[in-house]
């Protein structure tokens, strides 16, 4: 022990990481674990966590916060109500994106996210970049550059006319991915197919928000998918596919493993605990709160997903948390105006509630272990994304950032929520557990009932390279 003593001890703790559950104190120096032991002395300050799991924060390594969007849609949370709403849901560590416009240079979408940061971030925070426009001085200059100073991840999207590359142009960028060490994300959805399905939908007079459900079926996510891995394979670099929906999704998965290719991939609470019905089961415009890409589908689909996080099909589990606000000219009704769904702005909240889904229907519903819990939600996005073992896991040397469970029934609503959309896909969803205590960096910044604010906290980790080694089989 040190000499000057801990700053806190969190004792009596049943310790959770990716590998074990075991009963300790916790002593905390200077925002991180100095020691983990049996009767520990006294720190400064004490918390008594008997009888209670504690976990790693949360690493939400896909959410969206202050992403600028074209006028006049705007997201709701910045980085202050976004990562306060991450805080008091557990989530200690956030990756956004910044990301590049069509036209424009990937090095200043980094100088302006830096800015949208700075000072308001009450957790820490790293960048992933968005790869829109790969052009020759993005390939040869932006990209390795901004690996090597701590970028080093990016999302490549196969759809979204102002983000979408052709399988060139990823091709070019995957190989810049395998030359530098970064970790390519991807958005699998097959753009084409779902323009020629909305214009007939829409010449077919069908444009409330369920149809956008129509407009994205799993097809189009299976194409993009097993296209995804073919052009990985050729270029011969790991992938991780984001926000996988459903079966047809997973088969591809599970095939490209079964042929030893490093493929992983990343699910979210929308594909577990959404379907399409939440779209609409009519044509009213209230399902274009669960409107996001891909869209959620069916109860049969929920289960293979629950299965892939239980077999370790899912190497992370992230929120995909994208804030726009219903009743509001700036979220869901563009300008003021129930839209069609082509124009609804894509993307639910869920950074608050991602780690009490899964803790309360995943682990205290007996659908995997508490150890799998941590990899999916902390450990294995902290080593997928360069953070590791700073961030992640409950060891000496990391970082102090720690939840503290409450087990107890009740029942969810938006009033309790610190995110700055004014609702949450899970009203009235009954949760049997949320985090009694949030530390981060050592600091409590939720006490299970309080947000304690210090806007600037949260400070810029810069990325090492990806952790994760092959899976075979
Ligand atoms: N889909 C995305 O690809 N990103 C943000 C939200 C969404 O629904
Ligand atoms: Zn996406
Ligand atoms: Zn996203």
């Amino acid at each position: 022990m040190r000499p000057d003593g801990f700053d806190l001890v969190v004792r009596n703790a049943r310790v959770a990481t990716a590998a074990d559950v075991f009963g300790c104190d916790i002593g905390i120096v200077g925002g991180r674990i100095a020691t983990l032991g049996d009767g520990l002395p006294r720190g400064e300050c004490e918390i008594d966590a008997a009888g209670r799991i504690v976990t790693p924060g949360g690493v939400d390594a896909h959410c969206h916060l202050d992403q600028p969007m074209a006028p006049p849609v705007r997201m709701a949370d910045d980085f202050d109500t976004g990562t306060r709403a991450a805080a008091c849901g557990g989530t200690t560590t956030v990756i956004p994106f910044a990301a590049q416009h069509k036209g424009g240079s990937l090095r200043d979408a980094v100088v302006d996210y830096h800015h949208r940061a700075e000072g308001k971030a009450h957790v820490d925070y790293a960048f992933h970049l968005i790869v829109s426009d790969p052009t020759p001085t993005v390939l040869a200059d932006e990209l390795p550059a901004l690996i090597a100073e701590g970028y080093t991840s990016f999302k490549i999207y196969m759809t979204y006319d102002d983000l979408k590359l052709d399988d060139g142009q990823i091709l070019d960028t995957l190989a810049v991915a395998r030359q530098y060490g970064a970790m390519a994300m991807i958005h699998a959805e097959n753009a084409d197919c779902i323009e020629w399905l909305t214009r007939k939908l829409e010449a077919a007079g069908r444009t409330a928000p369920r149809f956008h459900a129509h407009a994205r079926p799993m097809l189009v996510e299976r194409e993009a998918t097993h296209r995804a891995i073919a052009l990985a394979e050729l270029v011969d670099v790991p992938i991780l596919i984001v926000h996988v929906s459903g079966r047809e999704a997973v088969e591809q998965i599970r095939w490209a493993r079964g042929h030893g290719l490093q493929v992983h991939a990343e699910t979210c609470p929308q594909y577990l605990f959404l379907t399409a019905e939440d779209l609409g089961i009519d044509d009213s415009y209230q399902g274009a709160r669960c409107v996001c890409s891909p869209p959620p589908r069916d109860k049969a689909n929920q289960q293979v997903i629950w299965d892939g996080l239980a077999d370790g099909l899912f190497t992370v589990f992230s929120s995909d948390h994208a804030p726009f606000r219903y009743e509001a000219p700036e979220g869901k009704k563009p300008g003021g105006r129930e839209v069609p769904f082509r124009h609804i702005p894509n993307g639910i909240p869920g950074i608050e509630t991602r780690l009490a889904l899964l803790y309360s229907e995943g682990v205290l519903g007996g659908r995997i272990t508490l150890e799998r819990f941590v990899a999916l939600t902390a450990t294995n996005p902290a080593k997928a994304y360069g953070l590791h073992p700073r961030k992640g896991t409950i060891a000496i040397g990391s970082d102090a950032d720690l939840v503290i469970w409450d087990e107890r029934e009740f029942v969810l609503g938006n009033s309790r929520l610190h995110h700055a959309v004014d609702y949450t896909p899970y009203e009235g969803i009954t949760l049997r557990a949320w985090p009694g205590v949030t530390l981060a960096g050592g600091e409590v910044v939720w006490d299970g009932e309080r947000f304690h604010p210090r806007a600037g906290r949260g400070r810029f980790l810069a990325c090492a390279a990806p952790m994760l080694r092959p899976r075979r089989g």
